[in-house]
Formats: structure tokens, C-alpha cells, sequence
């Protein structure tokens, strides 16, 4: 066990993808962590108190030391940083320039793509189920106008929303540039060893398993499929995504995909479409 490692504390919420990221990255580098809950059904991240380390309001902070650090990547990053072994970061520039871009990829779509995905599928169906006025101090603590435009289309028009489409395309720009990048290379993203870049992507592949969508992805995508298989027999892996997943959480996901598999399928399809047109026009 790393030394130093009792003055971590983790702000989180169980099934939430970023936090997924960072509790691979601690279980990787051997650290022991606090655990605060921050119940995001019932508004917490919307506390003065939790604001005050998190001002966007979100999941996951860690306080390491008494100092705050936000934002998934930059906490995954923070910490190879200060725990420098097992590395999860190659030395080399160019390798590390290639690590971030799968960082790039996730807060530039897919982030904002399992969000929607998710949401349409499992919180949407809770949400209808709360009442008019729990829903409106939902709505009201979003700060952010696009975060809450996103939302409110999404509990509207469900996979009909134009957000959702957007999450189809960041998904198929990113699941089809894994498979390019592990048909070059592999097994890993970077090559030999698993770095952040895999890491990054863990949480996002795993969930559209887990609603038991991946394959309408990964159906001519076998390099993507072998790297998820492998991923699935990763001691960290299991120890920050499944092992601290409930049964309850499971079939939560498997129930919601479900529910949304042949719509979005359609919607996929008609995206898919899209992208290939622009692709032959463009030669
Ligand atoms: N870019 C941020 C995104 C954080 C984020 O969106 N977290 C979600 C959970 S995965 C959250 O806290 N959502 C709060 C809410 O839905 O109100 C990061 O990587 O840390």
C-alpha cells in the first residue's frame, strides 16, 4: 500500500462514470481512500458545503492533504502525479499526448453522451415517477443553462432528443476510433500496458454493456470487443466499477436499456447513416 494515502477523501456517488475513473485509478496505485456519499437524487451536490469544494455542483472531488481537486481527468492525473507507481501515464511525450486525447474525447461528447443515454433510460422513468413540484427543484438547481436544457429535452422526448443523438454520434466517433487505434496497436489503448487512456474509457464502455447496448455499437467492431473482454479481467476494473455495484444497480441498468433498445437502435441507425453519407462525400 502506497504511504501517505489516510488523506484522501472521495466525494462520490455509487454508479457515477467519473467517479468510476478515479476509484480504478486509486485501487491501481494501491491507496487507501474516505468515502463521502453524495446522494445525487436528493440534490446533495447542490449543499453549500459540498458547493464549496465542488462549485459546478458535480461528482467526484477529492480532498487529498486538505487541498481540493475537481474534474475526473485532473484528479486521475493528480494522482499519478503524486503516486508516481504503478504508472499509469507513459514518459514518453508523444505517448502522453495520445493518453490525453482519450480524455479530450470523453469531456468533448461522450461524458454529456452517457449522461443522456443513462438518463433516458433509467432516471427519466424515476423522474416521471416524482412529483411536479420535486422535478421543478431538480430543474432549478441546474446552473448550468446547457446542462439543463440537455435535461429537460431529454425527460421531454426521451431517445427522441436531439441531445441523445448527439450521444449516439460521440459514442460511434469514439468506439470507432478504439477500434482503428487497437487494430494498429493494442491490447491496450497505448500499446503494451493499460494507461489512463484506458481508464478513461472503462467507465463509459462498461455502462452501455451493463444497459446491455454495446452491441448495437460493436456488432463490426471485434477489436473493441476483445479490448471490453480483456478490461473485464482487470483486477481494477472489478474493484472500481463492479465490486462496489449492487445487484440492485445492475438490474436498474439491464431493465432501463431495455426499455430504450429498439428506439435507440433505430436512432443509431439513422445517425450511423449520417456519418456515412458525410464520410463518402467526402471521398
Ligand atoms: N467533467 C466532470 C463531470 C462530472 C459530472 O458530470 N458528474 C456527474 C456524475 S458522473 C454529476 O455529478 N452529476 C450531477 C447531477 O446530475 O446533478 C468530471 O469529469 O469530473
Amino acid at each position: 500500500m502506497n504511504n501517505d494515502t489516510a488523506k484522501i477523501t472521495l466525494y462520490q456517488f455509487g454508479n457515477s462514470v467519473c467517479c468510476q475513473k478515479v476509484r480504478i485509478t486509486m485501487d491501481h496505485k494501491g491507496l487507501g481512500w474516505d468515502t463521502v456519499e453524495i446522494n445525487l437524487f436528493r440534490n446533495e451536490q447542490y449543499a453549500p458545503e459540498y458547493l464549496k469544494l465542488n462549485p459546478k455542483g458535480v461528482v467526484p472531488t477529492i480532498v487529498h492533504s486538505g487541498q481540493v481537486v475537481c474534474e475526473s481527468t485532473l484528479i486521475c492525473e493528480y494522482l499519478d502525479d503524486t503516486f508516481p507507481t504503478p504508472s499509469l501515464i507513459p514518459a514518453d511525450p508523444l505517448a502522453r499526448t495520445h493518453m490525453r486525447f482519450w480524455s479530450k474525447l470523453v469531456d468533448e461528447g461522450l461524458h454529456e453522451g452517457v449522461t443522456e443515454i443513462s438518463f433516458s433510460a433509467m432516471f427519466r422513468a424515476r423522474m416521471q415517477a416524482s412529483t411536479p413540484e420535486q422535478r421543478e427543484v431538480r430543474f432549478r438547481n441546474i446552473g448550468d443553462p446547457r446542462r439543463r436544457d440537455r435535461f429537460m429535452s431529454s425527460f421531454e422526448h426521451g431517445v427522441r432528443s436531439p441531445f441523445v443523438r448527439h450521444a449516439i454520434a460521440a459514442y460511434e466517433r469514439a468506439l470507432g476510433h478504439m477500434e482503428h487505434t487497437l487494430a494498429e496497436g493494442g491490447p491496450w489503448l497505448l500499446g503494451d500496458a493499460p494507461s489512463l487512456a484506458d481508464v478513461n474509457m472503462m467507465p463509459y464502455v462498461a455502462r452501455l454493456a451493463y444497459l446491455g447496448l454495446l452491441d448495437i455499437w460493436t456488432a463490426e467492431r471485434p477489436h473493441v470487443r476483445a479490448w471490453w473482454a480483456m478490461v473485464q479481467t482487470w483486477p481494477s476494473f472489478l474493484a472500481g466499477i463492479v465490486q462496489p455495484m449492487s445487484e440492485h444497480e445492475f438490474e436498474e441498468m439491464r431493465a432501463g436499456g431495455a426499455r430504450i433498445r429498439s428506439e435507440l437502435a433505430e436512432v443509431h441507425a439513422e445517425v450511423r447513416a449520417v456519418i456515412r453519407e458525410a464520410e463518402l462525400a467526402r471521398g
